[in-house]
């Protein structure tokens, strides 16, 4: 039946010119047919340079959105429209604006996970991956900053540098969850393992990790790494690419550390959307360009 599936979407995918883009934490099953998989940012950027007519994007709306800034002349679908994230829906439009009118000289920072609306309110976008780079980037010219949404990454980069900034509260509750007792408890069922983490989990969980990534960096790390156990403190998804790479390592995870956004979508949804063209992005074009200028930015400066 899932063969049958498979084979249709590639059917599809050469009729209509089109190609699949999934994320790290998407099911096994959707990362095994991608085109390319990747974090939400080289993703998008992959959809900026395709040749393809229409992407499909596997994965949470803010991600898919992304690739419509950066490809707005392409169709950009995503195959379960209700997919979003968490962290992302804690920051809006209306309080950010208020924000902004209370707080008219502060450079505001805004993490990739978030709508394109607010997106298009902000001085410069980053990922988990250049994050560090880019804060300290205006740290260091002495501009007063709001980090937002996420207070552990924003937490993560004042510690790394030793500065003070504002950020705002949000987080993303699957890295949140996950306490210094779960990681210390990890440790002591796995004594010889390596401890790596995300920036959005807590800086308690942080201090005890011995690598500290965005999900491409630890990939990377542990594929280099001599070490043959890993405690691995982010979303479960990745743990099927770490496995590939690396067949031989044994991984264990703190806490269940599932997205359940993440895994709405499945090879089915994936072949509905394909052939309807469903679940399109829309974004009004002032969006788009202004969305646009704060994610060029950060290219500019990563
Ligand atoms: O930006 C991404 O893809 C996310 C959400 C995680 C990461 O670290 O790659
Ligand atoms: Fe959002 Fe967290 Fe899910 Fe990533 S893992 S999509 S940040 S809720």
């Amino acid at each position: 039946m899932k063969k049958e599936i498979v084979q249709r979407i590639n059917q599809l995918k050469k009729e209509k010119k089109a190609i699949i883009l999934a994320h790290y934490y998407c099911n096994d099953e959707v990362q095994d047919i991608a085109d390319y998989l990747g974090d939400s940012l080289a993703l998008s950027q992959i959809a900026a340079k395709t040749d393809a007519e229409i992407i499909v994007f596997a994965g949470v709306h803010f991600m898919a959105e992304t690739a419509k800034i950066l490809a707005p002349s392409k169709k950009v679908l995503i195959p379960k429209e209700e997919a979003g994230c968490k962290m992302a829906d804690m920051i809006d439009v209306i309080s950010l604006m208020k924000y902004k009118k209370d707080n008219p000289n502060k450079k505001i920072i805004c993490y990739v996970n978030t709508t394109a609306a607010v997106k298009a309110l902000v001085d410069c976008c980053v990922t988990s991956t250049n994050a560090l780079k880019i804060i300290k980037h205006y740290t260091d010219l002495g501009h007063d900053i709001l980090y937002c949404p996420d207070k552990n990454l924003g937490s993560y980069a004042m510690n790394q540098f030793g500065s003070k900034f504002e950020t705002w509260q949000g987080c993303c509750p699957i890295h949140d969850d996950v306490t210094q007792g779960d990681v210390l408890e990890a440790k002591k069922l796995h004594p010889k393992a390596i401890v790596v983490a995300h920036p959005e989990c807590q800086n308690s969980v942080l201090e005890l990790a011995d690598y500290v990534g965005s999900t491409k960096q630890i990939l990377a790390y542990v594929k280099e790494s001599n070490a043959l156990e890993f405690i691995v403190c982010t979303e479960c998804g990745i743990l099927h690419q770490m496995q590939k790479d690396c067949p031989d390592k044994k991984f264990y995870m703190p806490t269940t550390m599932l997205c359940e956004d993440m895994k709405l979508t499945y090879l089915e949804d994936v072949l509905e959307c394909l052939e309807k063209e469903s679940n399109e992005i829309i974004l009004d074009k002032e969006i788009i360009q202004a969305a646009k200028k704060s994610l060029d930015k950060m290219l500019e400066l990563s």
